[in-house]
């Protein structure tokens, strides 16, 4: 047959084939192009994340070109490309490839994400060189961890191993090398913001950072505070309070004292009245804080007078930003008192208010369910502790969920449509390490005393996100996601997937449950609504909500299918069953 009679883009499949047999690359080119989908859609089902994708795809082409001429039946190319397209995929993953710690991507965003990052990368290789040259000239007491992690690809454990050194000493090498490389390169760090209180508070830098972590009152700040982590860029810390004392042990995260002409540096002692005062009078610096956010996370331990009349007002400038906003809470114990109880069921209606009207979600932690789960002789000092444990893990459920290496990862759209309005929000939490982990995990999370007597399998929707160990395969997710959907009648659910190499060691798998529950609770009645001003404006920032608006918020939308949302179970089940493959490597 003569092929060079007609045009390569005219050629039958078939035809083509045999051209690149014959070593044509014009041909093959075309070939690629004509079934790049096919690949893709192999790559799609059996890949975990876009970078791992991309790296497949280019292995499966060299396999094509490198062993096409055995190929006896032209005819037959299309079947033999998908087998060369699995096996690719399984031999990535058995090499112990891939990115860690990134969540699923569904082909169309895969392939969108990929041309996004092609001028990226370009770019990146030009700089390519210089950075091997400066990972070859750091300093001699860092130079060699350097060396295995950024140029040899080791994983830290492995690098420790080598060395014989602790991962926590291998991590601060690492983070020294990075402040030499960010140097070296000009790349300007994360401005330093650990600021006075003494002057009556304020930030005056603004952060690079669009994630940010806010805790309000004594108790939002301690959770700040333990899960401080300096080196991270990609998320800012906040701690505000009217107690002056308070602050100042948070040192490392951005602290804003308000209200100084309310309570002079002291706390509210309870008082929600001078709470909300001392947001008024500071309604600029807070304002600030959120300024260019996309995602505001705010905590507090409601039942005092700071967290309580403060967290809805950060919540609801953070909404006006447009921000994903989302509120992690703790209710008090019954022994604190009538008191403190009915605070915290105002700072809650307020911020289900900021929910209807600005922020997403409110995900409500009892302390005095956290009594339950751990061991009734402890001080009170340790359970407070676990739940700000608790509280960190609800966090970082989120903050996994939306954020990869400092880039918001997921749709924010998608997650607050899929909490919009959702009343009821209840997170649970089950842990399991050794055999059959991801299923006791699950069923730990299902039985948590935190969702107070109400099951997962209720939930109208549920956000379910895993942290594991590495070496978490497949199987162990389905196992869990088996259990955890098994029940749901309606079964939306949205998740997320980190693979986190802290977990390494003990081989534990944590899976963290937000349940958007029915609402049964009879809210029509409650009364309308506090307000309060803003000194400066004079505008009026609502706190609490109206019958009409109750009566919206209690009837929820459907959502539609899209990424990482999934209608039913078996979906769900299908689509991780040909997402999350085995052995992962760490970056
Ligand atoms: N998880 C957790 N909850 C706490 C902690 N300390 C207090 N709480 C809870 O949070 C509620 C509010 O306490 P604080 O955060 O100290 O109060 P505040 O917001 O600073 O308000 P004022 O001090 O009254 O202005 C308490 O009633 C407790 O139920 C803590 O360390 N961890
Ligand atoms: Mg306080």
């Amino acid at each position: 047959m003569h092929y060079e009679s007609i045009s390569i883009c005219d050629q039958k499949d078939v035809d083509l084939v045999r051209l690149v047999q014959a070593r044509d690359e014009a041909a093959f080119k075309e070939l690629m192009s004509r079934y790049n989908p096919l690949s893709w859609s192999i790559i799609n089902e059996n890949a975990r994340q876009h970078r791992d994708a991309e790296e497949i795809l280019m292995d499966i082409w060299m396999v094509v070109w490198e062993n096409i001429i055995g190929l006896r039946n032209a005819e037959s190319f299309a079947g033999w490309l998908r087998r060369v397209a699995f096996t690719a995929c399984k031999r990535y993953y058995a090499r112990g490839k891939s990115h860690q710690n990134e969540i699923l991507l569904n082909y169309e965003d895969l392939a969108l994400q990929i041309d996004r990052e092609a001028e990226k990368r370009f770019n990146d290789d030009r700089i390519l060189e210089d950075a091997r040259e400066a990972v070859q000239h750091l300093p001699q007491s860092i130079r060699n961890v350097g060396i295995k992690y950024y140029l040899e690809q080791w994983t830290i454990t492995d690098i420790a191993d080598e060395l014989n050194l602790p991962t926590g000493t291998v991590k601060t090498k690492l983070s020294k090398v990075r402040n030499v490389l960010r140097k070296e390169f000009e790349v300007k760090t994360k401005p330093i913001r650990r600021k006075t209180v003494s002057t009556g508070n304020i930030i005056t830098e603004k952060t690079q950072s669009s994630v940010r972590i806010i805790g309000v009152g004594g108790a939002g700040c301690k959770v700040v505070k333990t899960m401080l982590e300096p080196e991270s860029a990609d998320i800012a810390f906040y701690a505000i309070d009217t107690d002056k004392e308070t602050l100042k042990t948070c040192t490392g995260a951005m602290q804003l004292q308000i209200g100084e002409n309310t309570t002079h540096g002291d706390s509210t002692h309870g008082n929600l009245a001078l709470g909300r005062q001392a947001a008024a009078e500071s309604m600029d610096q807070l304002r600030s804080i959120v300024e260019d956010a996309q995602v505001v996370i705010v905590t507090a331990g409601l039942g005092g007078g700071t967290g309580t009349s403060v967290a809805p007002v950060v919540a609801s400038l953070a909404r006006e930003q447009e921000a994903l906003t989302i509120c992690v809470v703790t209710r008090p114990f019954h022994a604190e008192g009538k008191k403190r109880d009915e605070s915290a069921e105002i700072g809650l209606q307020e911020l289900h208010n900021t929910a209807s009207q600005r922020a997403d979600a409110v995900v409500t932690i009892p302390n005095e369910q956290v009594l339950e789960i751990i061991n009734n002789h402890v001080s009170l000092q340790d359970v407070l502790k676990e739940s700000n444990e608790i509280l960190i893990q609800g966090i970082c459920a989120i903050t996994d969920m939306t954020i990869c290496h400092g880039e918001v990862n997921v749709s924010l759209d998608d997650i607050k449509e899929f909490v919009r309005e959702q009343a009821n929000i209840q997170m649970s939490i089950g842990k399991a390490s050794g055999e059959n982990r991801a299923t006791i995990a699950a069923q730990n999370a299902m039985s948590s005393p935190l969702l107070s007597g109400n099951r997962i399998a209720d939930a109208l929707k549920v956000i379910i996100s895993v942290a594991a160990p590495p070496n978490f395969d497949v199987h162990e997710f389905d196992e869990a996601m088996t259990i955890l959907l098994d029940k749901s009648e309606t079964g939306e659910c949205m998740f997320g997937m980190a693979y986190k190499e802290e977990l390494e060691q003990s081989g534990e798998v944590v899976i963290t449950v937000i349940a958007c529950m029915p609402d049964d609770k009879k809210k029509q009645d409650s009364k309308p609504s506090d307000s309060i001003q803003d000194d400066k404006t004079g505008e009026k920032i609502e706190t609490s909500l109206s019958s009409s608006e109750y009566a919206n918020q209690v009837n929820f939308s459907q959502y539609d299918l899209s990424q990482h949302l999934f209608n039913d179970a078996s979906l769900v089940r299908s689509t991780i069953e040909n997402s999350v493959s085995t052995a992962v490597k760490d970056q």
